[in-house]
């Protein structure tokens, strides 16, 4: 089964191109403000994370990919595991297979995989380290972002996702090429790999092969296409530090659309807060109305509900404050 959409339309005149953020450079922190505002979205370049590492990622991501579906199917679970087509639990479809597993500091050696994978050792010690590698990235964007925006101290941000029990989530997407694409019959639609939504945890950071499909929304409404760049990573805003910016930043409305040629891989870190961590308006971003756009709530709270929802739904509505 696919879900189509209507073919996309060019970017609106008087939009440049996504921004690119170095973050080796500390005077960077501006225009990484102006992103997070402006679209909630940016590539990152001189990130830090080997190459060598991102690649034996993803030749451990194919591998498991184009095991037999009998075998993949082991490893089938909620929230975590192997998941094929149905997104989520509320009736979401997309032309993706994937794997999400926690990505917390503590989860410690991930049973999934004993058994599932030709290399079970490689395939574990390569995620680790991959978590290793991307969370300290996170850690210095989000620890950039603070310091362009004027808040000390400079880990207000980053220690919601640095410490031991944060519930982060990393996952696997494999995009099969989609043969309808290229039917005649098929009118010039689209394919839907990802369904538009936007990532409730703090920020997510993602790397894919050279297969483009991700867009993004612009603030006029007009979705465009990001050009794949293997050696970069891409990061967007995610709910909850929009909330924490009392709605500066935005997060990012996003999918992803199938390919009719190519099959695209992407891995993704989802930076999420405790359980417990209370997300609200930073005080020293409210403005001297005092004005709070968002009421307070947990980010447990926040999970169970954005795991009621449809993948499209606006889960920041409910808090906003009347
Ligand atoms: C979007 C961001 C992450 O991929 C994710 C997704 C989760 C899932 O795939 O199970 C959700 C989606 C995401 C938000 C709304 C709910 C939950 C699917 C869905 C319909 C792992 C996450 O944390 O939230």
């Amino acid at each position: 089964m696919a879900v189509l959409s209507k073919p996309v339309s060019e970017p609106k005149p008087g939009f440049s191109s996504i921004p690119v953020i170095d973050i080796s450079k500390p005077e960077s922190k501006h225009d990484l403000v102006k992103a997070c505002e402006d679209f909630g979205f940016f590539k990152v370049i001189n990130h830090g994370v080997s190459s060598e590492l991102v690649s034996v990622l993803e030749h451990e991501a194919i591998e498991f990919f184009s095991l037999p579906k009998s075998e993949k199917t082991r490893a089938t679970g909620y929230p975590f595991g192997y998941g094929n087509s149905n997104i989520g639990r509320n009736g979401d479809i997309g032309w993706v297979e994937y794997l999400l597993m926690n990505a917390n500091l503590d989860s410690g050696a991930n049973p999934l995989f004993s058994g599932l994978s030709k290399s079970p050792g490689i395939f574990r010690n390569a995620l680790e380290e991959y978590k290793t590698s991307v969370r300290k990235m996170t850690i210095d964007v989000l620890e950039m972002i603070t310091d362009g925006l004027g808040i000390k101290p400079r880990n207000t941000l980053s220690k919601l996702v640095s410490n031991q029990n944060t519930d982060s989530i990393l996952r696997l997407n494999h995009y099969p090429p989609c043969p309808l694409i290229n039917k005649k019959t098929n009118g010039g639609m689209n394919v839907i790999g990802f369904g538009e939504h936007t990532d409730p945890q703090i920020i997510s950071v993602l790397r894919s092969n050279n297969t483009s499909g991700l867009q993004i929304n612009l603030t006029d409404g007009s979705w465009i296409s990001v050009p794949s760049d293997p050696s970069s990573f891409f990061v967007n805003v995610g709910d909850s530090l929009q909330v924490m910016t009392n709605g500066r930043f935005k997060s990012v409305r996003h999918r992803v659309l199938a390919n009719g040629i190519k099959s695209r891989v992407s891995m993704i870190y989802f930076a999420g807060p405790s359980l417990t961590q209370r997300i609200a308006p930073l005080t020293c971003l409210i403005n001297n109305e005092g004005e709070k756009l968002y009421d307070e709530f947990t980010w447990s709270e926040y999970r169970n509900s954005a795991y009621k929802s449809r993948l499209s739904d606006n889960r920041l509505q409910q808090f906003e404050r009347k």
